[in-house]
């Protein structure tokens, strides 16, 4: 029984290295290097090349290295037999929700503005009691960063699937609620899953049901936001302007507008990283659970797609 470690464009080093700490035993392939297909019952993967696990007769589990499974689950070859999980881990949510916090006081107090600006203009700022947030999803992450808002004195509103009760937090759920909820979104955090559902939410229409000049935060997933929607509404000025961490295409093209965009601000997809020290135990839990057929952890509901 062998482990395949799949991460084109990441370096699988830590991940090998953390694997064998935690479980001496393991057999260990890193994908494409000579390896029997036959043998490869687990695999911790990261933006695979499309199609590859067909080929893999035995194969019963496949652990995104991260929080999200889209890279995964849009793969239509996947046999609908083989278990998906994913991360789940509290380091994970304490870094996104000190990074969503981060972005949001970097806006309401100009920071980055005044540092680009490098002239003594100092502006009014909003406090931090008055201003409501938005979180789109309240799952692990979303959740996470809403209590943590909630915490630091802002008015928090979330919008889920199905219906939350957190302390604290104004809930709203499903699609017959989301107007509603926007209506009170002055920052508009996106941490929603990307399924076929959520894909293209962030457009146009949902714009223009925020209060005029919100501003947006995205940090789930690039094809969330459909960009033009984008750029027009803050020509508009319905938006103020956008935080970015994701984007269809990473790293974001050179001759990408939004680079050179004064209101959008951009980082390079790292919001949250995980730390394969970290997590590396919970992967081999989940194998030595599926060695004993026993129920995995954090494992993705196929259906649902998250
Ligand atoms: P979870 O699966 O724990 O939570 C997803 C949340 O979204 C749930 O509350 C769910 O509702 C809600 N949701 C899903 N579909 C819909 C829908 N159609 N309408 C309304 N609500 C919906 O995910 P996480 O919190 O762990 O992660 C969220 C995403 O963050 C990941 O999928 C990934 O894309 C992104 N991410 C980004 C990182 C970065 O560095 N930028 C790092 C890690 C993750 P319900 O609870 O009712 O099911
Ligand atoms: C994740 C991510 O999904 O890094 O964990 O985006």
């Amino acid at each position: 029984m062998s482990v395949l470690v799949v991460s084109p464009g990441r370096n699988p080093e830590a991940w090998v290295k953390a694997l064998k700490n935690e479980h001496p035993g393991m057999n260990i392939y890193v994908y494409p290097e000579d390896h029997d297909k036959e043998e490869v019952e687990y695999a911790i993967s990261w933006k695979h090349p499309r199609g590859i696990f067909k080929n893999y007769p035995n194969l019963k589990v496949i652990a995104s290295m991260g929080a999200g499974v889209d890279h995964i689950t849009s793969d239509p070859d996947i046999p609908e037999n083989i278990k998906i999980t994913r991360v789940v881990d509290e380091q994970l949510t304490e870094d996104m929700s000190a990074f969503v916090l981060a972005l949001i006081m970097d806006k309401m107090r100009s920071i980055s503005h005044y540092y680009s600006q490098k002239n003594w203009e100092p502006t009014s700022y909003r406090s931090i009691e008055n201003t409501k947030i938005g979180i789109m999803g309240l799952g692990v992450l979303g959740k996470g960063v809403a209590k943590t808002l909630k915490n630091v004195g802002f008015n928090v509103y979330g919008w889920s699937k199905s219906t939350k009760d957190i302390d604290g937090i104004h809930t709203f759920c499903g699609d017959e609620n989301l107007t509603k909820f926007l209506s009170n979104a002055e920052i508009l955090v996106c941490l929603l899953p990307l399924t076929p559902e959520t894909e293209n939410i962030l457009n146009k229409e949902l714009f223009e049901k925020l209060p005029k000049g919100a501003h947006v935060i995205n940090v789930a997933r690039g094809e969330h936001l459909v960009e033009q929607d984008l750029l027009e509404m803050i020509d508009s000025e319905q938006l103020c302007g956008a935080s970015l961490d994701v984007f269809r295409k990473e790293p974001l093209p050179q001759e990408h507008p939004f680079w050179n965009h004064s209101k959008i601000k951009i980082t390079p997809h790292i919001a949250s990283v995980t730390n394969p020290k970290k997590v590396v135990p919970q992967m081999a839990d989940n194998f030595e659970r599926m060695s004993q057929e026993q129920d995995l952890l954090n494992v993705v509901e196929r259906k649902k797609g998250y």
